[in-house]
């Protein structure tokens, strides 16, 4: 059985993590295979992508038991080898990544959940940071998404104290952008990322880059990219065919 199940359907990549028996943790294979897909995805005929787990987890972070296999290999260099490309990669790709978590996230698994650009949670799904509870740190990206998302406080007490977020809290904190029921995430989590396929790509693409580099950027540095990005928006067919429509008053041209 493949660790990363690949679908395609309506230009959405839909990527399973697919080892239901660990809740779906991270090994060295299933870091290879889902950077392979992440680079798939940047296929033209691929407009958004879809992550999820097979079974009750969405993803419980690093496999344990393959780090007790492998007890040679430091933490720094599994970070530097596989969770820091793979989290690169995914924020590299110009295209959404939707999250549909389907149960808990926890460790790498909640990192992973944080990178990408929606979340969709299950009403069974929760948050749970796991690196404090086996004396580590935050990793993998979840140190700069999770203040991001929910203000410094909170991530500060989320992280340190291993609090298990469930997905209604997650909505208050705005961890996710939707819950939905159990049975519903994966087909919510694809119908939005159709619908984003059906905008203009370009626009898409470089509205996710922006609102990234914004992070740490300074304003006058901001100001200076959205205008590159603008006019290169301009000069995509999309932009004129949209405004064409939208002067006759006409609905946005079929994809
Ligand atoms: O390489 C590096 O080390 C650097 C990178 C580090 C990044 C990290 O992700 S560090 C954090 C690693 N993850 C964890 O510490 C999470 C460990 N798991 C848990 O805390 C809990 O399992 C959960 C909170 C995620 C879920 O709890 P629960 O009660 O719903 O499930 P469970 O009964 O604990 O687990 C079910 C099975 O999955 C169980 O196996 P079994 O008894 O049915 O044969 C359990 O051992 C297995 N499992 C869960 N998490 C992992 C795992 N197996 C391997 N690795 C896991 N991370």
């Amino acid at each position: 059985m493949p660790p990363l199940e690949i679908h395609e359907r309506d230009a959405v990549l839909v990527l399973t993590l697919n080892r239901p028996e660990s809740l779906n943790a991270f090994t060295v294979e299933l870091h290879e295979q889902l950077r392979a897909a992440l680079d798939d995805a940047r296929r033209p005929e691929v407009r958004a992508v879809v992550v999820t787990g097979a079974g009750r987890a969405f993803c419980a972070g690093q496999d344990l038991e393959e780090t007790q296999r492998q007890p040679t290999t430091s933490l720094s260099e599994r970070l530097a080898t596989s969770y820091n490309p793979t989290i690169l990669a995914l924020r590299a790709l110009d295209k959404p990544v939707i999250a549909a978590v389907n149960g808990v996230a926890a460790g790498a698994g909640l990192s992973l959940a944080l990178a990408c650009d929606i979340r969709v949670a299950s009403d069974a799904a929760s948050f749970v940071p796991a690196f404090i509870a086996i004396g580590l740190v935050p990793d993998s990206g979840a140190s700069w998404f999770a203040p991001q998302l929910v203000g410094y406080a909170r991530a500060f007490e989320w992280l340190t104290s291993n609090r298990r977020l469930s997905a209604a809290e997650a909505l208050e904190w705005g961890v996710v952008n939707e819950v939905t029921s159990a049975g519903d995430v994966l087909a919510r989590a694809h119908e939005r990322a159709a619908a984003l396929a059906a905008q203009p790509g370009t626009g898409v693409g470089m509205t996710k880059r922006l609102l990234a580099r914004a992070q740490d950027a300074a304003l006058r540095d901001q100001l200076e990219l959205e205008r590159e990005c603008q006019q290169a928006a301009s000069e995509h067919p999309d932009h004129a065919e949209r405004v064409a429509a939208f002067l006759a008053k006409q609905s946005a041209p079929p994809r």
